[in-house]
């Protein structure tokens, strides 16, 4: 494990209540970890989103918040950050990664066009049916098969990809750095490359969701291309005509997103939906202070100390869990360990959601809070689904240390040890979009 590059100044207190207090949050909370109160959970692994501790000079930062509605200096220096660390001209702030997408979906995809993509985001895909398209996944074989530890699952499917733009009328690609959905893979270089060449064929954009792109560079050095993470990073976005990032991972603060782009005219069409939808466009649903932080934590994000760290202590985290004989997704991803459901309870059939009561008895187990992507949160209205079972254990950035984590794997290991006395569940209610956040169960 690599040494923690930063020491702690100020610290929030947390509790692990009592097991029959555990039971009853969890029945209350429906069977759905996303609908627990925080102060129920000892250690949170829901999500990177939004969780990660911002460091001295981003909370100074808060202080100097220019709260102007129009101009505010804040937004100067978050463009300027973005400038210099993706080095694209044109930005257009919003408040998450969603409005982001919200804003590019509406004005690239247009009714009846294909937007291939290396598997989907759940927002992201969305966004791109809410504007009238369909999803087409190309991804590679390889990021399906939870033990198949080809190193860059994140890659694209060439002869997918081409076949695509040959028979389909496609606005753009569509590529996520660290697929979230394939248990945070990167794509490497070489792949990259070999997309830009097809886009440049079709005369199409490349379109990167940039939300990890930072621990996409990472594994890029570590088994691709030995240079400094800045110089990575930089080198990924000049192939890419535009990028939309939800700010709340990578960049290291709680709140915040951006589009940055090459092309003027598009950016002036995105200036003018922004002011619709987020607010005007120095801030786009951002306070200032929220901007001076982000412009500060962009900046922070490719130091090579702080992201081998991150990415080194996921890794540990994995480790410890695969050492306990926990079957896990390999290769261990950027941002979280995925853990195989359909190994961990093979007796419960895909339709009475294993991973969403693995996740369920992870909680009541340990405290610990995890997040169902499993057939909950990724199948599409009557769509059939046969894919992963997965229960995600998320790593906030810089706010646990190895005994939180020990303890974690320590007590996963354990519930591993006894998973036959788990039972499935059935749905009670299953909202229309994105059902996963607010679905509720029973037990059988
Ligand atoms: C997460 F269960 N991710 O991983 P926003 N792109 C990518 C993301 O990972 C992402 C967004 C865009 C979350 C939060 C979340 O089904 C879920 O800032 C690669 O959240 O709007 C978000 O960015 C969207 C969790 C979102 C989910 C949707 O935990």
């Amino acid at each position: 494990m690599r040494l923690p590059p930063y020491k702690i100044k100020m610290v929030e207190p947390i509790k692990l209540i009592a097991r029959d207090e555990r039971e009853r949050a969890m029945r209350e909370a429906h069977y759905n970890t996303f609908l627990l109160k925080s102060e129920d959970v000892y250690i949170d692994l829901l999500t990177d989103s939004g969780t990660s501790a911002m460091s001295d000079n981003q909370w100074a930062g808060i202080m100097l918040g220019d709260e102007a509605y129009a101009g505010s200096k804040n937004f100067s220096n978050l463009e300027k950050a973005i400038q210099d660390v993706y080095g694209f001209s044109y930005i257009v702030p919003t408040h998450q990664g969603r409005g982001a997408e919200h804003i590019q979906s509406q004005l690239m995809i247009k009714a009846g066009d294909v937007i291939p993509n290396n598997l989907y985001f759940t927002t992201r895909r969305a966004h791109q049916e809410i504007a009238h398209g369909t999803w087409l996944d190309v991804s590679i074989d390889e990021a399906h098969d939870p033990e198949n530890d080809y190193e860059f699952k994140g890659n694209m499917n060439l002869d997918k990809l081409e076949e695509c733009l040959i028979n389909h009328p496609v606005p753009f690609v569509s590529l996520e750095a660290c697929v979230n959905m394939a248990g945070g893979e990167p794509f490497n270089m070489k792949n990259l490359r070999e997309v830009k060449e097809i886009c440049k064929k079709y005369k199409k954009p490349l379109w990167i969701d940039a939300t990890r792109l930072v621990e996409n560079a990472y594994f890029i050095q570590q088994r691709e291309w030995k240079k400094p993470i800045n110089i990575i990073v930089r080198k990924i976005c000049s192939y890419a005509d535009g990028i939309t990032v939800s700010a709340k991972k990578d960049c290291l603060v709680n709140m915040g997103g951006f589009i940055a782009l090459r092309d003027e005219e598009l950016f002036e069409r995105m200036r003018a939906m922004v002011v619709i939808y987020e607010g005007l466009h120095t801030y786009g649903g951002l306070s200032g202070r929220d901007m001076e932080a982000l412009a500060r934590g962009i900046r922070e994000m490719v130091d090579d100390n702080h992201i081998a760290h991150r990415v080194e202590q996921v890794k540990y985290f994995g480790k410890r869990l695969q050492d306990g004989g926990v079957p896990i997704v390999v290769p261990i991803g950027g941002h979280a360990v995925f853990i195989d459901a359909k190994r961990f309870v093979p007796h419960i059939p895909q339709n009475q959601y294993p991973s969403q009561i693995l996740s369920a008895e992870i909680y009541v187990h340990s405290g610990v809070r995890t997040m169902e992507r499993g057939i909950v949160s990724g199948q599409h209205g009557d769509e059939p689904y046969d894919g992963l079972e997965l229960v995600r254990l998320t790593i906030p950035r810089r706010v646990y240390t190895t005994e939180h984590l020990d303890y974690a794997a320590d007590s996963m290991i354990h519930l591993y040890n006894k998973s036959k006395t788990i039972k499935g569940l059935t749905m009670t209610y299953e909202p229309k979009e994105l059902r996963f956040f607010q679905a509720r169960f029973k037990k059988l």
